[in-house]
């Protein structure tokens, strides 16, 4: 699949204009696109990262990494997605950046998601649904939403057995065994807990366009 994650990164350039600001996701997919921004670096007047992994590449390429308050809107966002729907809805959050992800693309006049075709679903929630939650709310998040949804969170963990801990400092509950067919509701719904600082749920705010990977790139 690293070729059509490739191939679709590749297409995402045709967005890119000189001199613009780039809201930059995470991921394995967005790697191959940073390291297309990254050979012509000053082509852009920097980027807005949505975590210290893309940061730091951003960085070994040369390329300025500026604060989203400084930056104010931006015109583009490219990101990879777990999970995509035919309306452009997405589950993010497998990287554990959901947050940063989620706030760079509400800041973002255009969001365009780059994937293979394996992420294409049509219906989200095959793929656990990631949940950034303060750690001392995780019990109680975990219980309401399993009261709620009927899914199974699941507490992230690492290969070492120790808890995911996200760049801001919090943890990740996965859910499983869900089938999404309102995400908007399911966003909102989860959204409103206590302790809950965002849901990898991208439906409210879906992505503006797609990029499925391939000879040619499908662009949706
Ligand atoms: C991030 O990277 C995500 O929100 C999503 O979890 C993931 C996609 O990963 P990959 O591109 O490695 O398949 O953008």
């Amino acid at each position: 699949m690293s070729e059509a994650k490739r191939l679709a990164a590749e297409k995402a350039m045709d967005y890119v204009e000189d001199g613009m600001i780039v809201g930059v996701g995470t991921g394995s997919t967005v790697a191959y696109f940073i390291d297309a921004l990254g050979r012509d670096p000053n082509r852009i007047k920097g980027a807005v990262s949505s975590s210290d992994q893309s940061t730091e590449r951003l960085k070994s390429h040369g390329i300025e990494i500026l604060d989203l308050n400084s930056a104010g809107e931006l015109s583009l966002y490219v990101d990879g997605a777990d999970e995509c729907d035919s309306h452009k809805r997405l589950i993010k959050g497998g990287g554990a950046a959901l947050t940063r992800e989620k706030i760079i693309a509400e800041a973002s006049k255009q969001f365009v998601c780059i994937i293979d075709a394996s992420k294409q679903v049509d219906v989200l929630g095959k793929f656990p649904l990631p949940v950034e939650v303060i750690p001392m709310a995780r019990s109680l998040v975990a219980r309401e939403i399993l009261r709620m949804t009927g899914g199974q969170p699941v507490f992230r963990m690492n290969a070492q057995e120790k808890a995911v801990i996200t760049d801001n400092g919090n943890v990740i509950l996965d859910i499983h065994h869900l089938s999404i067919v309102d995400p908007i509701t399911v966003e909102a719904a989860i959204n409103q807990i206590p302790g809950v600082v965002s849901v990898g749920l991208f439906a409210r705010r879906p992505a503006d366009v797609v990029i499925v990977g391939g000879e040619p790139p499908q662009v949706l």
